[in-house]
């Protein structure tokens, strides 16, 4: 075994990657990852005692969204940079130290950071997910930890945007101390793995207020997925600051500028409305990445995860910024006192691209974000009030390679024409595309965004639970099919569960990292389940 992870979907035969992974990542990188998040522990629990003190720790804050969102799946495969930010964290801890008082118990400084970055294959042993022995506790730590995984990732899309929440840093700091507690038990873990849910909504709730607040609330948008005729910027990820500095670079210069994959919700907001070069989306889910960028043409900027391994046909148009990486590709790097980062090498790079190669027509229809919902009100309690909607389906998370996935696309095709879907994330791609039609003027898709727009699906059943005067949001004719692949549907998930939502069925697989006892736990006080096939499960679920 020359490596161990476990965090995503995709876990090689449904235990764990242990001598590459699935995801194209190499045992160098995974291990690095492994010392980034246990220097980041480190960090965490020295940043804790400062706080307690009264001192400034808004450096180690940032440090530890950042690096956690780095060792998100498919996010920064570029060994170099996680070196580098694992030499960041410990010059953080020097400076925390040398204000604090250490506990006599943790004056070995190996305790919470490994010394070593060039011995990471005897490291990981001491330091890697395997070295907590009970697969219970592990269990607990490992759902724990990619929780806050995901939080971090939203947490520092709203800090990008100039919104941040002290509490949130307050628990994640909590949480990642919890995980290298000496002896630490399930009565202690699993209250945290919930409270990790409560954060969830409130960090989703930030992201929210943060992307509303810049750029307008999403409205029912028409977005084009066919292509014009001049040279084109791909943008994929989920950054919206990173696609905002792109777009005022290029305006006027020739070059358009495409979404790709969890991108395509940027559509949605009135502000990017008005850039006359932004011009649709192209291609699929984050999978079909190698064979639709090919066909693009023009140089690709990925602002967060999720990466595919490039081919030699077109790494070198591939470009990353943020907790992106990939070695051998252009990285941009961070904001400088909050200014616009330079595009400038990826937009000359464009100008000599030919035009991006068709490879559909047509449109999607999204925007489906809670204050546009909430103006339909009216009409959607008329259609489930005079029976034209019967359920509604809440099919949000995130596309795989898998092809058991194609489950879901047939799962969308043999809904009863009187159910709605509900999506967010880039599941929707498994049928955001298929002729649904609509209910009444109602698309039976309604899209509201990215998976951190999970939050207004959310915000959605709430203000049906309160219109239909209901006292319990489990009472709403609202089925849960939720697909997941990597962390932040970790932390989606547990924030749908700190909301009160029950009876979550969650697929292709339930997470390798999930011990039988700790399902057994979900299973019983939350009824999560997992999926069969198609006929079973609108059978029971639907009819
Ligand atoms: Fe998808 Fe990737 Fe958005 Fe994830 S593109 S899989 S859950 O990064 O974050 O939905
Ligand atoms: Fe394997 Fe997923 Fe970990 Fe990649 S992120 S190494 S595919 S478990």
């Amino acid at each position: 075994m020359s490596m161990f992870c476990y965090q995503c979907q995709e876990a090689s035969k449904g235990v764990g990657c242990d001598i590459k992974g699935v995801c194209g990542k190499t045992p160098e990188v995974s291990n690095l990852q492994d010392l980034l998040v246990y220097t980041s522990k480190g960090v965490a629990l020295l940043s804790q005692l400062a706080d307690e003190k009264g001192i400034d720790t808004a450096k180690a804050n940032k440090y530890l969204i950042d690096s956690l969102f780095v060792t998100i799946t498919n996010a920064n495969f570029d060994a170099n940079k996680i070196v580098a930010k694992i030499k960041a964290g410990y010059i953080i801890q020097d400076e925390l130290k040398a204000q604090v008082e250490v506990p006599a118990d943790l004056h070995d400084s190996a305790v919470y950071r490994g010394n070593d970055v060039n011995d990471m294959e005897s490291k990981s042993l001491l330091i890697g997910i395997l070295s907590t022995e009970n697969e219970d506790i592990r269990s607990l730590k490992e759902l724990l930890t990619y929780g806050l995984k995901g939080m971090a990732a939203y947490g520092e899309h709203a800090w990008n945007l100039g919104y941040e929440n002290n509490d949130i840093y307050t628990f994640v700091k909590k949480a990642l101390v919890a995980t290298i507690q000496e002896g630490i038990g399930a009565d202690e873990l699993l209250p945290l793995v919930l409270e990790c849910g409560k954060y969830g909504v409130e960090v989703m709730a930030l992201l929210d207020k943060a992307n509303t607040e810049t750029y307008g609330n999403p409205e029912i948008t028409s977005v084009n997925i066919g292509v014009g005729t001049k040279p084109g910027i791909l943008v994929s990820g989920h950054d919206l600051r990173d696609l905002e500095d792109l777009l005022e670079q290029t305006k006027g210069t020739g070059i358009d500028v495409y979404t790709h994959s969890e991108m395509l919700p940027a559509h949605y907001y009135p502000k990017f409305k008005q850039y006359d070069n932004f011009v649709g989306n192209y291609g699929s889910a984050w999978w079909q990445q190698t064979t639709e960028f090919e066909k693009f043409n023009g140089p690709i900027l990925f602002t967060t995860n999720c990466i595919v391994p490039p081919k030699g046909s077109y790494k070198e148009r591939v470009y990353t910024t943020g907790a992106s990486g990939f070695d051998g590709c252009t990285h941009f790097p961070d904001r400088v006192n909050n200014q616009a980062k330079d595009f400038s090498a990826i937009i000359e790079h464009a100008k000599k691209c030919a035009a991006p190669t068709e490879i559909e027509t047509g449109e999607i229809v999204g925007g489906f974000a809670h204050n546009q919902v909430l103006q339909l009100a009216d009409k959607v309690v008329d259609a489930v009030k005079g029976g034209a909607i019967k359920k509604f389906v809440v099919m949000a998370g995130c596309d795989g390679r898998m092809n058991d996935r194609n489950y879901y696309t047939d799962f969308a095709n043999e809904l009863p024409n009187d159910t709605v879907i509900l999506t967010a994330g880039c599941a929707k791609y498994r049928y955001n595309k298929l002729p649904l039609g609509d209910i009444g003027g109602i698309p039976r898709v309604l899209d509201a965004g990215q998976c951190n727009d999970s939050y207004s699906l959310a915000v959605t059943a709430l203000k049906l639970q309160e219109v239909f005067g209901l006292e319990d949001i489990n009472d709403l004719p609202i089925v849960y099919n939720i697909a997941w692949y990597e962390q932040k549907a970790v932390i989606v998930l547990l924030a749908l569960l700190s909301l009160g939502v029950k009876n979550i069925n969650l697929g292709p697989t339930l997470p390798a990292f999930l011990s039988p006892n700790v399902v057994n736990i979900l299973v019983e006080n939350f009824g999560i389940g997992g999926i069969s096939t198609v006929e079973e499960d609108i059978k029971n679920w639907i009819a």
